[in-house]
C-alpha cells in the first residue's frame, strides 16, 4: 500500500507512534510518505520506501497566524496525486484531521477517492480539542474521517463522552518494537550516572502541566530520604524551570540531573531502576511502555489509559492523582530489596511484550484495508 502519514514531527508521543508505525510499515513492504513541517525526530533514515515531504508555510506579513492547515491540505493534494497515495493516516486530530478532510474534498472534485484514517492520541481530545474554540471543528473532523482509531479504551470512552461522535471508534493500542530492544545494548553505561549503591529513577516527558512535574520531584524527595538514589529528568517544556527551582529549594541539586530532550532514551532507560509518571491525565502513557520494555517498573497515577498499560502490583503501582505519599511509598516498596526489584523488572518487560509491534501493526493494516473498501 502507499500510505501518507501526517503527524507532529516532535518528541511528543503521537509523533513518536506515527513515526515508528511508518518505519515498521515500510519494513513490511509498504510505501510510506511522511508529510509534516519538519523531518520527524525518530525517523532514522529515509529509504527507498520511506519518503519525507516538508510542508512549507511561507511567511506573509498580512497573516498574523500563518495558515498551516491550508499549506498542509494543499501539500496532501499534490503528494497524493504525484505519488498515487492510497490511504491518508492522520495522527492527532488538530489540525491534521481537519486539513486531511479538506484534501479529501479537493481530490474528490477531481474524481480521486482517498480514505482518511484518524488516530486520536489524547490531548487532542481531553485537553486541547475539548476547548470550545476547537470543539466544533474536532467533532466535524472525527465524524468525517473514514475510520477513527484511539490509542486506548479509556480515550475511546472519553471521546464518546466529550464529543457528539457518530463514528465507530476502534481501539488500536500504542506499541513497541520488542525485537529492537532484544538486539540492543551491550553498552549500558550506568556508572556514568550513579554510584554502585544508588538507585536510578527516571522521568521522561514534555514537561507540561498535565505531567505534574512537581509531583515527580516531591516523590523523589521522599524516596531519596529512605533510599540512596538519583533522579534523571529527560525532556523540555514550560514546567522545567519551576522544577529546577523546586529541586534547588529542596536542596537536592546533587541528586537530580536535567538532561533536556534526547533521542537516546533507551540509553537512559537501560540503567534506570524505576520510572515515574504521576500525570493528571494520560490517554495511554507511551513513555511508561518504553520504560517497561527496558525492564523499568513504573510508579504512576491511575488516570486515563495508564491502567491498560501499567498493572498495579505487577509491573509497578498505580495511585490517585496527586497522592505523592502513596507513590513514594510504592517506589520504596519496589526499590528496597533486590529480589523484589528484579521481579518487578521482569514483570514490567513481560507486560510490555503484550504491546509488541508485530501484534499491533496488522491491526493498522486491517484498518487501512477497511478504509480502502469504503470507496
Ligand atoms: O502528552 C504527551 O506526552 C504528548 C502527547 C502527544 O499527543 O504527542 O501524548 C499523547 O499521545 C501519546 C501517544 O499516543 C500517549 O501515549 C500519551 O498518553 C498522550 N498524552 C496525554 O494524553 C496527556
Amino acid at each position: 500500500m502507499k500510505i501518507a502519514i501526517v503527524c507532529y514531527p516532535t518528541f511528543g508521543g503521537s509523533g513518536v507512534v506515527a513515526t515508528e508505525l511508518g518505519m515498521a510499515l515500510s519494513r513490511r513492504g509498504h510505501e510510506v510518505h511522511f508529510i509534516t513541517y519538519k523531518q520527524p525526530v525518530r525517523l532514522e533514515q529515509l529509504t527507498g520506501n520511506i519518503h519525507f515531504h516538508e510542508v512549507d508555510v511561507p511567511e506573509y506579513p498580512l497573516f498574523h497566524y500563518q495558515p498551516y492547515e491550508l499549506a498542509l491540505s494543499s501539500k496532501l493534494v499534490n503528494m497524493v496525486k504525484l505519488h498515487k497515495i492510497e490511504v491518508l493516516h492522520v495522527h492527532y486530530a488538530i489540525p491534521h484531521a481537519y486539513a486531511g478532510y479538506m484534501a479529501k474534498q479537493m481530490l474528490a472534485e477531481e474524481g480521486i477517492f482517498i480514505p482518511m484514517v484518524t488516530t486520536l492520541h489524547g490531548t487532542d481530545i481531553t485537553l486541547v480539542g475539548n476547548h470550545p474554540f476547537y470543539k466544533p471543528a474536532v467533532t466535524f473532523s472525527i465524524n468525517n474521517s473514514d475510520v477513527v482509531t484511539s490509542v486506548s479504551q479509556s480515550l475511546r470512552a472519553d471521546t464518546i463522552r466529550l464529543f457528539n461522535v457518530q463514528k465507530e471508534i476502534e481501539v488500536v493500542p500504542n506499541f513497541i518494537d520488542i525485537m529492537k530492544y532484544k538486539n540492543s545494548f551491550t553498552d549500558c553505561q550506568r556508572s556514568l550516572m550513579a554510584d554502585e549503591d544508588e538507585k536510578i529513577i527516571s522521568h521522561i516527558s514534555n514537561f507540561r502541566k498535565v505531567k505534574r512535574i512537581d509531583d515527580v520531584i516531591q516523590i523523589f524527595y521522599k524516596v531519596q530520604k529512605r533510599i540512596k538514589a538519583k533522579l534523571i529528568m529527560v525532556g523540555q517544556g514550560p514546567e522545567k524551570e519551576p522544577a529546577e527551582e523546586l529541586v534547588h529549594e529542596l536542596g537536592i541539586e546533587d541528586k537530580v540531573v536535567f538532561l533536556g530532550e534526547s533521542n537516546e532514551i533507551d540509553k537512559i532507560l537501560c540503567f534506570s531502576d524505576l520510572f515515574l509518571l504521576p500525570s493528571k491525565s494520560e490517554s495511554f502513557g507511551l513513555a511508561a511502555l518504553e520504560a517497561m520494555v527496558n525492564r523499568v517498573p513504573v510508579i504512576s497515577t491511575n488516570t486515563g489509559g495508564i491502567p491498560e498499560v501499567n498493572i498495579h502490583g505487577y509491573s509497578g503501582y498505580l495511585s490517585e492523582v496527586g497522592d505523592v505519599d502513596d507513590m513514594a511509598n510504592n517506589a520504596v516498596k519496589i526499590l528496597q530489596d533486590t529480589k523484589t526489584l528484579e521481579t518487578f523488572k521482569d514483570n514490567a518487560q513481560k507486560q510490555a511484550c503484550n504491546f509488541d509491534i508485530l501484534t499491533v501493526l496488522p491491526l493498522y493494516e486491517q484498518v487501512y484495508k477497511k478504509a480502502l473498501a469504503l470507496e
